[in-house]
């Protein structure tokens, strides 16, 4: 077994978790976590440096972890980290996942309640016996518990972007194999939701390929174990932790078991209520007049025959998709090629990797008229936020890059911080220096919804915002957004004309999309923004539109869809 170097970071951290929980001397567990942190940044070749012995000259390092170091190099074992392992129980360590549970207090747990799993941790929580622990008390122990409800729930759901990429690696392997008819990827992948539970494929084959299709399904290489293989259906636990279940038929029923299994479970049910209506009967097998299957060649064929548009799998959630198909009012949804530009990305003016000019270069390619950069603001010092002396260099080195285009150019936008009180972080002579003003919220998260709802619509009311940034603040799987009443800050935006953003980025996808045909019925215009950090988030763009089409956007509502001059005109009008 190779260890590379982020790998042999980890174990030498957990090495210090490890001799803590076991009460060893703070001084030693100290020397493992600064060889970690030196080990995880160090720029040489670590294996190449184990080689040379230079791996014990390092700084920071002493020559008992360099010589373990070497060791676990060169024989895939570390006997310390191994005996360690041995003697703690493995759930003190998953305990670390658990917000405010550090190595100190799991020790105190252990020891004191003799508590080693979360389940154990959980019930002790509702037993009140952290109350009187010291250093626990009642509003620690109501934390652990906060914390343990959404290490469960979180579990059980992924990020879109991961799952898209372990369901496209399984899709590739299937679609040209030999007895594959018809493949596809439904549930709510297809759908596009912004975190999805599992892995739904669906293949048509010949009944005599069927078994060895699922052969070679279960034996891909990213599968980790199998939970059930059959004729029809085999389900398998990728080694990413995620689910994935292939469905085999018939060719025949292939439309029918798309559509099924697309979802939502939701959408079926009203598209059955509604086939009833007309006498029909509708499952996974087929759409039936009596015993007799309707057949139909694909899934438009199966809404034509219920009188319905194609319902874009965006739209099935059965928020009002099946009337409007009915009435032929869908909405034309925004496509990719609609979008002209990309607004709201980072540089290394602030918190990004990439220069202006690379940022620049890298949306040209991907065939954008235009960026709109939009780095910090003074008070996200954190984020290297730009004074207005910065951004005067930084408006100058803009100027440069655009000299090197005549098909592209970059727009003077800026993410600026919507203070506590809802002012800007900057005056508005600063303002009036940008194209774009993207505002958004980054420091104060505890409020009530009424002080913030307050605080984004008083920060909005200023002429020179001109969309709001990740409207809640939220990270999906890991923290709600700050508490606001969206429909007012809607209600608002419209009557200001500013617009708000789908942050784009796979975490957040905020706006969330169940509010996006509320701001259309409204007339809010959304601004599709990647949020990118380096050259590689500008592909993100694609979760943002999807995300607006399952919130009925057409072009006419997205700002992307804009030229560079309509767009300076759109924020123009508001100053
Ligand atoms: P998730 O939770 O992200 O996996 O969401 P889905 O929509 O992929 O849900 P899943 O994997 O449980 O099921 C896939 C599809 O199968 C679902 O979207 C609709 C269909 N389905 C599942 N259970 C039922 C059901 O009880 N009734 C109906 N009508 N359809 C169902
Ligand atoms: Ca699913
Ligand atoms: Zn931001």
């Amino acid at each position: 077994m190779k260890l590379d170097q982020k790998e042999v970071a980890a174990l030498l951290k957990e090495m210090a978790v490890l001799l803590e929980l076991q009460g060893e001397n703070p001084f030693k567990v100290r020397a493992y976590e600064n060889a970690s942190r030196i080990i995880e940044g160090l720029s040489g070749d670590l294996e190449e440096m184990v080689k040379t012995g230079e791996i014990m000259k390092i700084k920071g390092i002493g020559s008992g972890i360099a010589e373990k170091i070497k060791t676990l190099m060169e024989t895939g074992h570390m006997p310390e980290y191994e005996e360690l392992k041995q003697i703690t129980p493995p759930g003190l360590i998953e305990m670390l996942k658990i917000p405010g549970m550090g190595p100190k207090k799991i020790k105190a747990v252990w020891e004191k309640l003799g508590i080693t799993t979360i389940g154990e941790l959980e019930y002790a929580c509702k037993e009140n016996r952290l109350a009187d622990l010291p250093g626990f008390g009642v509003r620690t122990q109501e934390k652990i518990l906060q914390g343990i409800e959404l290490l469960k729930k979180f579990k059980e759901r992924h990020l879109i972007n991961e799952a898209r990429a372990e369901a496209e690696l399984l899709y590739q392997a299937l679609k040209d194999f030999p007895g594959v008819i018809r493949s596809q990827i439904a549930g709510s992948l297809r759908r596009w939701k912004e975190t999805v539970k599992d892995i739904d494929i669906v293949a048509s084959a010949r009944d005599e390929d069927r078994m060895k299709i699922m052969d070679h399904f279960t034996s891909l290489p990213s599968v980790e174990t199998v939970v059930a293989k059959g004729e029809t259906k085999s389900s398998v636990v990728l080694k990413a932790g995620m689910n994935a279940d292939l469905r085999i038929v018939s060719d025949e029923q292939f439309p029918y078991a798309l559509h099924h299994f697309t979802g939502s479970k939701e959408h079926n049910i009203a598209m059955r209520e509604h086939a009833i209506k007309l006498g029909l009967k509708m499952n996974e097998y087929g759409l039936f007049r009596g015993d007799e299957n309707i057949p139909c060649k694909d899934e438009a064929e199966i809404f034509h025959q219920l009188g319905m548009d194609f319902i874009p799998p965006e739209l099935r959630e059965n928020m009002g998709e099946i009337e409007a198909a009915l009435e032929h009012r869908l909405p034309n949804l925004v496509t990719m090629d609609d979008l002209r530009g990309v607004i709201h990305v980072h540089s290394n003016y602030s918190d990004g990797v990439n220069t202006i000019e690379d940022m620049a270069r890298a949306a040209r390619e991907l065939g954008y008229e235009y960026l709109v950069l939009c780095d910090h603001s003074k008070s996200t010092y954190y984020a290297n936020g730009l004074d207005e002396k910065r951004l005067m260099e930084q408006h100058a080195e803009i100027d440069r890059v655009n000299k090197l285009f005549d098909d592209f150019q970059v727009l003077k936008g800026t993410e600026c911080d919507i203070l506590p009180d809802g002012s800007l972080d900057y005056d508005n002579d600063t303002l009036a220096l940008f194209d774009v003003v993207v505002i958004s919220i980054h420091s104060r998260f505890n409020m009530t919804e009424e002080e913030a709802t307050q605080r984004i619509i008083k920060a909005m009311e200023n002429p020179y915002a001109t969309i709001l940034g990740h409207p809640t603040g939220r990270l999906l799987l890991a923290r709600d957004g700050y508490p606001l009443d969206m429909h007012r800050i809607l209600d608002a935006a419209a009557d200001l004309g500013v617009a708000v953003e789908i942050n784009a980025h796979p975490q957040r996808l905020d706006l969330d999309w169940r509010f996006g045909k509320y701001a259309k019925e409204k007339g809010v215009k959304l601004s599709i923004g990647p949020d990118a950090h380096r050259t590689e988030g500008l592909l993100d763009v694609v979760y943002g539109l999807h995300i607006a089409r399952k919130g009925w956007q057409e072009k006419e509502d997205i700002l992307n869809c804009l030229s560079a001059d309509e767009l300076r005109a759109f924020a123009r009008r508001r100053r």
